[in-house]
């Protein structure tokens, strides 16, 4: 913090390292929504532009590992990070940038979700992107999220119930990471594992609307890396995170023709002015953009 700024208390400033979604469900506009949603500030370095609507993914077009570098070098001489997301690599080279960032700076937590495919079955990280992860970057990890599939390819486990993702967590601490959450939102009953890398807790929830929305792996590691900053252990960071997402789920409205994006604001609306709009002052704040008294 510089000087001119000392005094001011500012809320955790979360990085996110994504790709960038047009239709805004998914990716670094999810992160940065849902970082808001908890308080924080968000900033991004960007891996990837797809080019993609809540219908499909059109074109992926990975940001070069040189420029994804820069992107993240800028921001480490500028603000101190209290906690990093990783989601959408794209390919091998940005990953390896990631890894040499994460060994470069030594955060607090680390959120990784290791996309692989969008929900429309999308390659999202190239397949020695998937090798790196595996190998190398889940040990720079606090934490990784991955879902059935996902804990499937990483660790060669076929996964058909909750016991078989309790193996596939077990192994993937073995193979470096500290803790993980398998999320079992592709399977019947919504419930994910949570293993720290001791004891296993079981994360229920109600399956609604799940194959029909849009951002909800980025929504939930983003809200997992809020509550995690916040100071919240892993378990209960996982089950905040996980209501969030559960809510945001089921305020989520359609913004095109196809997945729905989540609600992250589903705390926020407009409401009926309490004061008219002929009361705005010369300067200061307009007396109706002052939150109501309760
Ligand atoms: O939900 C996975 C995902 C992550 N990040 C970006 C995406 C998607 C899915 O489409 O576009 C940028």
């Amino acid at each position: 913090m510089s000087h001119l700024h000392q005094g001011i208390a500012a809320p955790p400033i979360l990085l996110t390292i994504a790709g960038f979604d047009p239709s805004c469900g998914a990716g670094v506009a999810a992160d940065l929504k849902t970082f808001a949603a908890h308080g924080c500030y968000g900033v991004a370095a960007i891996t990837s532009l797809t080019v993609q609507n809540t219908q499909t993914v059109e074109a992926v077009h990975n940001t070069p590992s040189a420029e994804l570098r820069e992107q993240l070098e800028v921001l480490m001489k500028d603000a101190d990070i209290a906690a990093v997301k990783v989601g959408m690599l794209g390919n091998r080279g940005n990953a390896v940038v990631v890894g040499e960032f994460l060994d470069a700076h030594k955060f607090a937590h680390v959120v990784h979700d290791p996309v692989m495919r969008s929900s429309s079955d999308t390659e999202l990280l190239d397949a020695g992107g998937v090798k790196y992860l595996a190998t190398e970057l889940l040990k720079r990890s606090s934490v990784i999220t991955p879902n059935v599939p996902e804990a499937e390819i990483l660790t060669g486990i076929a996964i058909r119930e909750v016991a078989d993702m309790e193996a596939a967590a077990r192994k993937l601490v073995e193979m470096g990471a500290k803790a993980v959450i398998v999320k079992g939102g592709h399977m019947e009953k919504a419930i994910d594992v949570v293993f720290d890398g001791k004891e296993m807790h079981p994360l229920s929830g109600d399956k609604i609307k799940l194959e029909n929305t849009h951002g909800t792996g980025c929504t939930f590691a983003a809200a997992l890396t809020a509550q995690l900053a916040a100071g919240r252990g892993l378990v209960e960071a996982a089950t905040l995170a996980k209501a969030y997402v559960m809510k945001a789920i089921e305020k989520a409205y359609p913004v095109g023709k196809g997945r729905l994006p989540l609600d992250h604001f589903y705390r926020m609306k407009i409401e009926p002015l309490t004061r008219g709009t002929h009361e705005v002052p010369q300067h200061g704040l307009h007396p109706a953009a002052e939150p109501a008294a309760h």
